[in-house]
C-alpha cells in the first residue's frame, strides 16, 4: 500500500507589518504582530503530532524582499523542529520574497529545499519507501508574467507526483496575473497533486485531482476575512483525503448590525454587544468591521454619542480579554439625517451642488497628493469602488454640515 502524508501551506508572509494598527493596545497589538508567527507555530506542531512526511510551502514565505532577520529566525527555528524530526521542507519563493530581493542571508537547516528559479524536480523516498516526484520553481524576480506551467513535465519513476505553483489562476481577475494557468493546463499534467499558493482566500478548484489554494495562514487585513490555515493532505493508494486545519490566531470579521429597532443609545450598544459576543472566539483574537444600519435617534444628544462615544464604550473590557473581539473600523450607513429633495427647492445652489457631488469621478486625482506622496503611499492600501463611494458619501454629508445644518 502507497501511501504519503504531507502538509501544504502558503503564504505565510512572515513578519507582515499589519498596516494601520498602530493604535491597538499594547497586548492586542502584539498578539497581532506576533500573528504570522503563531501560525507558523500550529503548522511545525501539527507536521509533527501527525508525523507527516514532508511538508510544501508554495511561496510568500516572507512578506518584504529584504526578509526581515526576525523572520529569518523565526522560520529557521520552526523548520530546525522538522529537522530533529526528520521532516523535509520543500519550498518555493514567490512574488513576495522572489530572489532577486536582498537580504542579509540565515542559513537554513539541512531538510528545507528551496526551488530554483527554473522548474525542477526533486526527489523524495519516504520512510515507508514511497518514490515522490516534487516539481516547482521560484521567482526569480519580483514579476513574472510568462506561463510557467508550460515548463512543467512529468518525469515517470515515482509513486507520486507533486506540483508547487505560486501563480494566479488566469479567470481570477482580482490579482496580479503572476505565472497565469488554466485548471485544464493542471489536469493535463496528470501529476496527482497541485499544491498553489498567491491567492489568500482558500479555494479548492479540482478534487479529482487535488487543485488547491489553501489561502494564507494568518489573515493581514480587513480585506482577508475568517479563519486562515492550510491542509494536511494524505494519499492511499492514490486517494486523496485532506483535512482543513485552522492556523490564524487573529481573526479578521466583518459584521452588519441593523438598528433599525433601537430608540435609545442603550438599545443601540446592547444590540451591538450581543452581536460582537455572538463571533467571539475561544481562545482567538477577532478583529472587527462593524456596520452599523440604520442609526437614527430621535434625541439628538443620543445620536451624537453614537459619533462620540460608542466605539469607547464597546472597546472598553476588550483589552483584557484573551478571545478579544476589538472592533478596528466602525462604520455607519445611516439614514441621512437631512431630505436631499426638500432642500434642492430651497435653493438652485443646492441642486447643482448634489448633481456634481453624484458626477464626481475625480477622486483618484483629489487623493493624489496623498496617494503620491513618496512615505505615505506605501502604507495606503488600494481603494475599491466601493470604498471610493463611501468617501463620497461622507464628503457629501460633511458639506451639507456645514452648509445647511451649522
Ligand atoms: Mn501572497
Amino acid at each position: 500500500m502507497k501511501k504519503i502524508s504531507f502538509i501544504h501551506a502558503a503564504d505565510l508572509h512572515l513578519d507582515s507589518p499589519m498596516v494601520g494598527l498602530k493604535h491597538l493596545p499594547e497586548n492586542i497589538f502584539n498578539r497581532v504582530k506576533e500573528s504570522t508567527f503563531t501560525a507558523l507555530k500550529k503548522l511545525t506542531i501539527t507536521a509533527i503530532e501527525r508525523n507527516v512526511d514532508f511538508v510544501i510551502i508554495a511561496g510568500d514565505i516572507f512578506d518584504g524582499e529584504d526578509r526581515s532577520l526576525r523572520a529569518q529566525a523565526r522560520f529557521r527555528k520552526e523548520m530546525l523542529k522538522l529537522n530533529d524530526e526528520k521532516i523535509p521542507v520543500y519550498i518555493v519563493h514567490g512574488n513576495h520574497d522572489h530572489l532577486n530581493g536582498s537580504w542579509v542571508h540565515l542559513d537554513m537547516p539541512e531538510n528545507v529545499h528551496v526551488f530554483g528559479n527554473k522548474v525542477e524536480k526533486r526527489e523524495l523516498i519516504t520512510k515507508s519507501g514511497t518514490k515522490v516526484h516534487l516539481y516547482g520553481f521560484s521567482y526569480g524576480t519580483r514579476h513574472i508574467f510568462e506561463r510557467k506551467i508550460d515548463e512543467y513535465d512529468k518525469i515517470e519513476g515515482a509513486d507520486y507526483h507533486i506540483g508547487i505553483l505560486h501563480g494566479n489562476e488566469s479567470s481570477g481577475t482580482d490579482h496580479d496575473n503572476y505565472a497565469p494557468f488554466t485548471v485544464k493546463d493542471l489536469v493535463q499534467k496528470n501529476f496527482d497533486y497541485w499544491a498553489l499558493g498567491h491567492i489568500h482566500k482558500r479555494s479548492e478548484l479540482s478534487l479529482n485531482p487535488p487543485i488547491i489554494y489553501p489561502g494564507n495562514i494568518q489573515g493581514r487585513n480587513k480585506k482577508e476575512l475568517g479563519s486562515k490555515g492550510f491542509y494536511h493532505v494524505t494519499f492511499t493508494d492514490g486517494d486523496a483525503t485532506m483535512d482543513y486545519i485552522k492556523a490564524s490566531d487573529i481573526i479578521w470579521e466583518e459584521l452588519t448590525v441593523n438598528a433599525e429597532t433601537a430608540v435609545s443609545f442603550d438599545d443601540l450598544f446592547h444590540l451591538c454587544r450581543i452581536a460582537i459576543n455572538e463571533i467571539r472566539r475561544e481562545r482567538n483574537g477577532t478583529l472587527l468591521t462593524l456596520k452599523l444600519k440604520n442609526t437614527q435617534l430621535a434625541d439628538m444628544r443620543e445620536q451624537k454619542s453614537i459619533d462620540n462615544e460608542l466605539l469607547e464604550l464597546l472597546l472598553e473590557d476588550e483589552s483584557e480579554e484573551e478571545s478579544f473581539v476589538w472592533v478596528a473600523d466602525l462604520k455607519f450607513n445611516e439614514k441621512l439625517p437631512f431630505d436631499k429633495e426638500k432642500i434642492k427647492t430651497e435653493a438652485n445652489f443646492y441642486g447643482e451642488l448634489f448633481e456634481v457631488i453624484d458626477h464626481f469621478d475625480q477622486t483618484e486625482q483629489a487623493l493624489a497628493p496623498l496617494y503620491e506622496h513618496p512615505l505615505a503611499r506605501k502604507y495606503l492600501p488600494h481603494l475599491e469602488t466601493a470604498e471610493k463611494d463611501e468617501l463620497l458619501r461622507k464628503t457629501e454629508k460633511l458639506i451639507i454640515e456645514l452648509l445647511y445644518q451649522a
